[in-house]
């Protein structure tokens, strides 16, 4: 049934909020590089890769190892960026990841969660995130209010927000507020289902204000061709990289 899905995300950033995931002892620096110039000047649409052993939609990836290892894989393969999930329940990720691979790399790092709670963005500062997610639907579904003091708290922690969106309402939402890069997630949170045609629909005819990421469900350097013909200019890839047995390789692959 439609929105239980969302309904159970932002249940379970509450238990573990309720369970302290994210109180962090931590102080760890972000990177010295940032996403969106990346962006703007590398002349190709930079990969974005998402360390994630678990998914509503997956199930299972892969077998929890190190994450370093296969953050490091990923910035050999190409990678400009890294996101990692915090979340427990369901994505089976942790803050403790993270801060493993932000000693690590020096690469912009996002803090991939369902954020909900201004704990998280606090946690987010602690453990040397660059930029943290924010998802439109739950202020425009009203799971959450305000969310001009919610990006702005996320300012003030000195993260860059990236917002994301579904639908070309939310897109046209999006656009009025600080948000520094615009997601087009394919997959609708509601059902999981993916389709690439969703950034297509919501950037046609659209005049482009801000960089724009296409997230979900990209496979092939077929699929990064078409969302770039659309307008995408950066690609969050998770899970078609994670289950690959050559990470590295298969991030060159993608790599344009
Ligand atoms: C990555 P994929 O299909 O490559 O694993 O997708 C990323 O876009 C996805 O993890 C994601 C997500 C989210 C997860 C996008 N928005 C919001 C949880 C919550």
């Amino acid at each position: 049934m439609a929105e239980n899905i969302l309904r159970k995300l932002v249940n379970n950033s509450q238990m573990a909020i309720n369970d302290g995931v994210y109180e962090v002892e931590g102080n760890l620096e972000k990177s010295n590089k940032d996403f969106i110039q990346i962006i703007k000047t590398s002349g190709h649409a930079p990969l974005l890769t998402e360390v994630k052993f678990s998914s509503p939609s997956l199930g299972k990836i892969r077998t929890i190892t190190d994450p370093v290892s296969i953050a490091s894989q990923m910035i050999a393969g190409g990678s400009k960026a890294l996101s990692v999930l915090t979340q427990p329940h369901l994505f089976n990720g942790s803050p403790e990841y993270f801060m493993k691979v932000r000693q690590a790399v020096d690469v912009p790092m996002l803090m991939k969660d369902i954020m909900i709670d201004k704990v998280q963005i606090d946690a987010a500062k602690n453990i040397g995130a660059d930029f943290m997610l924010v998802i439109q639907s739950l202020f425009d579904q009203n799971f959450l209010k305000e969310i001009d003091e919610f990006i702005a708290y996320g300012h003030k922690q000195g993260l860059q927000i990236l917002l994301e969106v579904h639908t070309k309402q939310e897109f046209e939402n999006a656009l009025k507020t600080e948000a520094d890069l615009i997601g087009i997630n394919n997959r609708n949170l509601d059902t999981l289902e993916i389709d690439l045609k969703t950034t297509e629909t919501i950037l046609s005819g659209i005049d482009k204000s801000r960089p724009i990421l296409s997230e979900s469900g990209i496979d092939t350097p077929e699929d990064i061709q078409y969302l770039k013909k659309c307008g995408a200019d950066a690609f969050l890839i998770g899970s078609s990289i994670m289950k690959s047995d050559n990470i590295e390789e298969q991030v060159k692959k993608l790599v344009n």
